[in-house]
């Protein structure tokens, strides 16, 4: 039986992808190298900080520590100046009818994001509220595919890893719902997230019943 879903923030609920790519974007150019979105795909899921030592490896470029705290607070401006201006039409295709089926049946709700804007961004979608438990890139040691994050959303909502599902984009995401003996539903490309016990390309037409069936 199902008692909690562990959900990922970016690609899950909502693409925030689009605006960390124009803001690393920005970073890199400001820099004089380029990279593509097919790149981007390769930062999804991954820290902040890991995020720009590939972006830098990707543009031959080598700072020192400092300047690459200096870099990512500067491109974490510019990002949150993209967020700021989100609006509760972003939210991703059938996540709030989901969601409230899952309070309806009494399961709970956590978020398990490895960004440290998790909660400004669901205040900005109007989603804070769904959640009984949000833990993000400011409470782990640990970034995906390690299960860290999903561990302690289980933990924070009362209920064993094995009577969770969580919902990824990613494919570090699916391996560290499996790591930590949790069921895992992928969203997004059956080819791409083959270690998914499932794959849905869009919460519209998914239920409480297809998960109970799992
Ligand atoms: P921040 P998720 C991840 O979110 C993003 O996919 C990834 O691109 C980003 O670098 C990471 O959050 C950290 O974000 O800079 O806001 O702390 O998919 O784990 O919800
Ligand atoms: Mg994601």
């Amino acid at each position: 039986t199902v008692k909690a879903c562990l959900f990922d923030l970016d690609g899950v609920i909502v693409d925030t992808a689009v605006y960390h790519f124009q803001a690393w974007r920005r970073l890199a150019n400001e820099l004089c190298f380029d990279f593509t979105e097919h790149q981007n795909e390769q930062l999804k899921g991954i820290s902040r900080m890991e995020s720009l030592e590939l972006i830098l490896n990707w543009g031959g470029v080598s700072l020192t520590e400092e300047e690459k705290i200096a870099w990512a607070t500067k491109k974490n401006q510019w990002y949150l100046d993209l967020v700021m201006q989100m609006t509760p039409n972003e939210v991703l295709p059938g996540v709030p009818d989901f969601l409230k089926s899952l309070r309806e049946n009494g399961i709970k709700i956590a978020l398990g994001s490895a960004s440290k804007n998790s909660k400004l961004i669901l205040e900005k979608i109007q989603m804070l509220d769904y959640f009984d438990a949000i833990i993000d890139g400011n409470n782990i040691t640990k970034g995906k595919p390690d299960p860290q994050v999903f561990l302690m959303g289980a933990e924070a909502t009362g209920v064993q890893p094995t009577e969770c599902v969580v919902f990824e984009d990613a494919v570090a995401g699916v391996q560290a719902a499996k790591a930590g003996g949790m069921k895992a539903v992928g969203v997004g490309s059956a080819d791409i997230l083959t270690e998914a016990d499932i794959v849905i390309s869009t919460f519209e037409g998914f239920s409480v019943e297809k998960l109970l069936q799992m």
